[in-house]
């Protein structure tokens, strides 16, 4: 299970939310083109072995008839009340072979008794009719997130757990194991489970990454990304994250798609790296996946498919500095004889060997992947990868971590010989396989951004290509504008598409689509002095600005706009270096004025899962003119800390 998929759905589809607040009208649930056999195939095709399904998320909406809560589909006049999107999924899963895995949230803020003690009985009790009614699950997932905040029957309140007692988990994982004895648990929020979260959704695990885990402690951030080199207890990364940035539909997102060089660099970062992928779809309110979706995990699996097409390694000759025992079933040929259960040994003393593969002519290559026989642990510290070019070693990669999986990328070299060193281990260095490709070149797109001028600025992704862009919405080719210097674009709108072009291959990248609001050229920040305000307004998401730790909160960032506008809603994009000192604003108000001094709130609310997943938050509102706004944080991620913003924009008419 390297590849599989997640599918969020539930009512916050019909709302436009990340989170459901419990409160949202059933009767909106209408996926008149509801089709799950759509959602199999498309996994099935992008090579996925399974799919975990937002069965409940935590607006306590659920997605099958359960007996023990009205706040599900049984409830609404779609298919007259009649439908379980589970059953239909699991059935789906099983025509097209693929395993079926439920997401229920523990938070839930629907239900009244969400905090006390029978709570717990009514989560156990969906636990049970999910993991009895379904055939095989192969993983549930208990989200660990905790707004407080929800409906609960009518309360509106806000509700806090002991998120290490409250669902008593020892419990909870003894029910599961009697039902699925063979699935697998994640869990983020209480007691060690099987799997873990590798502490972010932006689709990366460490470098470094070791499988294992304390089965008791906390678990700081560091240890989600890397593990525990000396851990007790077997417990790898799953990376997950959404094929679009947020995990739930939204119309504007159709351009956010991730491109063809996103998704392979998730592929590195997560499979490469000794962890799984787990992808996730958001499902449009008529029920379907969006073709852009499809189309971008069928580019995805084309060119993972180009990339490990041929394996270099295979007719290579391989030796090994030691061998253990000097036995034939341990030989360094055993790590590219194509037979996983085999692989190549030393000495139980050894911490430190090589093993060298002869390649039959000068052979160029840019991948090089390598995994140890994990049944027998995980054990490799560090290693380095060499090439032999023009009579010398040359190094091409020191790395850590191998695990079940490691795959490396690097510029093409020619070489007659590569090396593989193991520098250090935790016992006797195994390797059941070593394979070796050149993968074909996949140009970035390029980034792009406006600047508080209104001047666009295009950056190429490496140092060869060159840059073509139009305004007009038609394509950009190598025959429209190039760009060599920052384009002036007044104080309009703009409809920004570029390409990076390689001319000595002629190879074009997929198109960077950005559509700008109007510049904020005569914008001034009024509620401070500090000139590194600016950055709020610069359209560089990497530049950012805190309000002082000594303001207290609630903390205002008042704007003039220089002259009124129309506005139709606003963006706020928090600092990306969150984790270093600046916090996130989580609930907020968003205010309007014609003078700066009588102010009307337009927008409030949450900024609902922008912890885990910090990227831009799009607040519409009813049309209003205004020429002064201002965002107010009212609660942010860390207490004591000072609210932080990359970019704040507004939507006009
Ligand atoms: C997060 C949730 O809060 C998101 O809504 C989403 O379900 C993601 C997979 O996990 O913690």
């Amino acid at each position: 299970m390297e590849y599989y998929a997640f599918i969020h759905f539930s009512i916050n589809t019909y709302t436009d939310m990340a989170w459901g607040l419990g409160n949202e009208d059933p009767t909106l649930f209408n996926p008149t083109q509801l089709d799950c056999r759509q959602w199999a195939r498309i996994c099935k095709e992008a090579g996925m072995k399974g799919i975990i399904f937002t069965a409940k998320h935590h607006s306590g909406f659920c997605l099958w008839p359960s007996n023990y809560t009205d706040y599900s589909v049984k409830n609404v006049p779609w298919r007259n009340g009649k439908a379980d999107i589970v059953r239909e999924l699991a059935d789906a899963c099983k025509e097209y072979g693929l395993k079926f895995g439920v997401y229920l949230s523990p938070w839930d803020r629907n239900h009244a008794d969400y905090g006390k003690p029978e709570y717990i009985t009514y989560f156990r009790n969906q636990l049970q009719e999910l993991l009895t009614n379904y055939g095989d699950i192969f993983e549930v997932w208990f989200d660990g997130a905790n707004g407080g905040s929800g409906y609960y029957g009518g309360a509106n309140e806000t509700r806090k757990i002991d998120s290490k007692t409250y669902y008593d988990w020892p419990n909870t994982y003894k029910l599961v194991r009697k039902l699925q004895p063979n699935m697998v648990i994640w869990n983020d929020g209480g007691d060690r489970a099987d799997l873990r979260w590798v502490g972010t959704e932006a689709g990366y695990v460490g470098e470094t990454n070791w499988s294992l885990l304390n089965a008791t402690g906390d678990v700081p951030e560091q240890m989600l990304r890397h593990g525990v080199e000396n851990g007790d207890t077997w417990v790898p990364g799953e990376v997950n994250t959404s094929i679009r940035p947020e995990w739930f539909y939204h119309e504007r997102e159709d351009r956010k798609v991730k491109t063809l060089p996103q998704l392979m660099d998730l592929y590195y970062n997560s499979i490469g790296r000794n962890g799984t992928l787990l992808l996730n779809f958001p499902i449009m309110p008529n029920g379907l996946i969006h073709e852009k979706d499809e189309k971008a995990v069928q580019e995805f699996a084309k060119a993972t498919k180009e990339a490990f097409a041929v394996n270099l390694a295979k007719n290579a000759k391989a030796t090994a500095s030691q061998v253990r025992g000097k036995k034939p079933v341990y030989d360094a040929g055993k790590a590219i004889d194509a037979d996983p259960e085999s692989y190549w040994a030393t000495d139980d003393a050894v911490r430190n060997a090589s093993l060298t593969l002869r390649f039959t002519k000068p052979t160029a290559f840019n991948r090089f992947l390598v995994q140890e026989p994990i049944r027998l642990g995980q054990r490799v510290k560090s290693f380095t990868v060499e090439a032999f070019v023009d009579g010398n070693w040359k190094e091409i990669a020191k790395e850590t971590t191998i695990g079940y999986k490691r795959i490396l990328r690097f510029p093409t070299v020619e070489a007659t010989q590569l090396r593989l060193t193991i520098l250090d281990a935790k016992g006797c260095p195994l390797i059941s396989n070593l394979e070796v490709y050149k993968a074909p070149l996949i140009l970035t797109p390029p980034i792009v951004r406006r600047d508080q001028a209104g001047n666009l600025h295009i950056k190429p992704g490496d140092t060869e290509s060159e840059l073509y862009y139009t305004l007009d919405g038609s394509p950009p080719t190598a025959n429209t504008n190039k760009y060599t210097v920052p384009v002036k674009t007044g104080t309009g709108k703009v409809d920004l598409k570029a390409i990076a072009y390689n001319p000595f291959t002629k190879q074009s990248s997929i198109v960077s689509e950005e559509k700008f609001d109007i510049a904020r050229t005569g914008w001034k920040i009024l509620s401070t002095e500090a000139k590194s305000a600016h950055q709020v307004l610069d359209g560089d998401p990497n530049t950012s600005w805190q309000q002082p730790k000594s303001q207290p909160m609630p903390a205002d960032l008042v704007i003039d706009l220089g002259k009124e506008e129309n506005l139709t809603g606003f963006r706020y994009l928090p600092a990306q270096n969150w984790w270093e000192e600046a916090s996130i604003i989580t609930q907020y108000q968003f205010g309007v004025s014609a003078d700066n001094t009588n102010w009307k709130t337009v927008s409030e609310g949450e900024f609902s899962n922008i912890k885990n997943s910090p990227v831009w938050q799009t607040k519409p509102f009813e049309p209003t003119k205004a020429r002064y706004i201002k965002l107010r944080a009212l609660k942010n991620t860390q207490e004591g800390s000072a609210p932080g913003y990359a970019e704040v924009d507004i939507i006009t008419q």
